[in-house]
């Protein structure tokens, strides 16, 4: 874990040495700890896709409520029977809440192995299966971890579209297109093309991944999707976004943390990836009237990606108009790389 923080791998999260001490050590969430009972939850369901023209593309973890809920009071009935058994209590539940190894101690639980995709890959049930922990102070026997690796097998490695994999099962989490999609300051624009039609988490690493071919399905109701087209919001819907149905249709899932304007702002790229002219009109609206400027900014790089003449006159007349410098740099580039000259000096970070 501290060669990952050292290498930048995971620049985009605020992780330390002092996180990799707490991560490693089960007492620092539990005084008195001796043991983590491991438990991977599968969570792979149906497609959930509608079909039609600009739709976007979501991961299967992300399509039903919230699966940090799920766990944890599924977890919380195991920790209870622990207590009652003990007839004290003994036992503390953690999922994705306080700083924990979860997929290196799963590992050592013997619940699975790590891919090279850095995901936890259980026998029978693959790589899509949620983690979560009870920390006891119970001293528990204890298992071992699986001899098992992914040998030769490449396919995440060449599949990931950005290059985030390095094939050492190590990954470089600034380039993983589910990071992108959650970044609250605006994706470098060297990466923007590569994130396709994603808008929120990405799943490309584990559809190529053989031990998922054939897997367990989800083991709960609570991991169905919330409806038919969880998996491919309309693009152009989830560009106008606004906070009320943010809230209605996303804070109870695993979409609702980063706020709404990261999915307007993720909606515009995706259109721009599809460059489909169809969307010209709601990205012009998008430039002239989104209140974040990230989106507005998103909204230019998306019509000079179309660089259809209507997108063309669009950021023109916006970029005598616009008073924010930061999307005034966004329409130069954009109108700079639609008439195929590339800026002079790129006044915004180029990876
Ligand atoms: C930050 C984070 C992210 C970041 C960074 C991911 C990363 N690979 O580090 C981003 C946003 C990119 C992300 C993406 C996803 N995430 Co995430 N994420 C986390 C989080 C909060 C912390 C992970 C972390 O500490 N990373 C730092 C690295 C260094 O540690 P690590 O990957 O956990 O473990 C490594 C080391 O411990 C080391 N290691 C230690 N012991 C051993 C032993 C052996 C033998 C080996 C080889 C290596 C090894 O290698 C491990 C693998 O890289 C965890 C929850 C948690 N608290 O653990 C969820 C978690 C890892 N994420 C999860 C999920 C589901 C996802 C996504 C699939 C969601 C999606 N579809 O978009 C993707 C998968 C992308 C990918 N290929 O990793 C699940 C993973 C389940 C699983 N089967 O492994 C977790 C465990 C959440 C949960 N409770 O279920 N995630």
């Amino acid at each position: 874990m501290r060669a990952s923080f050292s290498r930048g791998d995971l620049e985009t999260w605020s992780y330390d040495d002092a996180y990799a001490a707490a991560a490693s050590d089960a007492a620092t969430l539990f005084e008195g700890a001796q043991r983590i009972v491991c438990v991977a939850v599968p969570y792979r369901t149906r497609d959930a896709a509608a079909r039609g023209p600009l739709r976007g593309r979501v991961s299967n973890y992300a399509w039903s409520q919230d699966y940090h809920h799920t766990l944890r009071a599924m977890l919380a009935e195991l920790a209870a029977m622990m207590d009652d058994f003990a007839g004290a209590s003994v036992a503390r539940v953690a999922c994705d809440t306080a700083p924990l190894g979860e997929r290196a101690a799963a590992a050592r639980a013997g619940l699975g192995w790590i891919g090279k995709h850095t995901g936890l890959i259980a026998p029978g049930a693959g790589s899509y299966v949620f983690l979560g922990e009870i920390v006891t102070s119970l001293a528990l026997p204890v298992d071992n971890a699986l001899r098992k690796t992914c040998g030769s097998c490449t396919r995440c490695v060449t599949g990931c579209p950005t290059g985030a994999l390095r094939g050492d099962y190590t990954i470089d989490a600034t380039r993983c297109i589910a990071d992108l999609t959650q970044r609250t300051d605006p994706i470098p624009r060297a990466l923007r093309p590569l994130i396709g039609d994603w808008v929120w988490g990405c799943d490309i690493c584990q559809v190529v991944c053989p031990p998922n071919f054939r897997t367990t399905a989800s083991v709960s109701e609570a991991f169905e999707p919330n409806d038919e087209g969880a998996a491919s919001p309309d693009l152009v819907a989830l560009l106008h976004l606004r906070s009320g149905e943010y809230k209605r249709r996303y804070r109870a899932t695993a979409m609702g943390w980063r706020g709404a304007a990261v999915l307007r702002r993720n909606a515009a790229i995706a259109l721009g990836n599809l460059a489909d002219r169809s969307a010209v009109p709601a990205l012009v609206t998008s430039l002239g009237v989104d209140p974040h400027p990230m989106v507005r900014g998103a909204a230019a790089w998306a019509l000079g990606r179309i660089a259809s003449r209507a997108a063309i006159e669009a950021l023109q007349s916006a970029a005598g108009l616009e008073r924010d410098t930061s999307v005034r740099d966004e329409i130069g580039l954009a109108l700079a790389e639609a008439s195929g000259t590339p800026p002079a000096a790129a006044p915004l970070e180029h990876l």
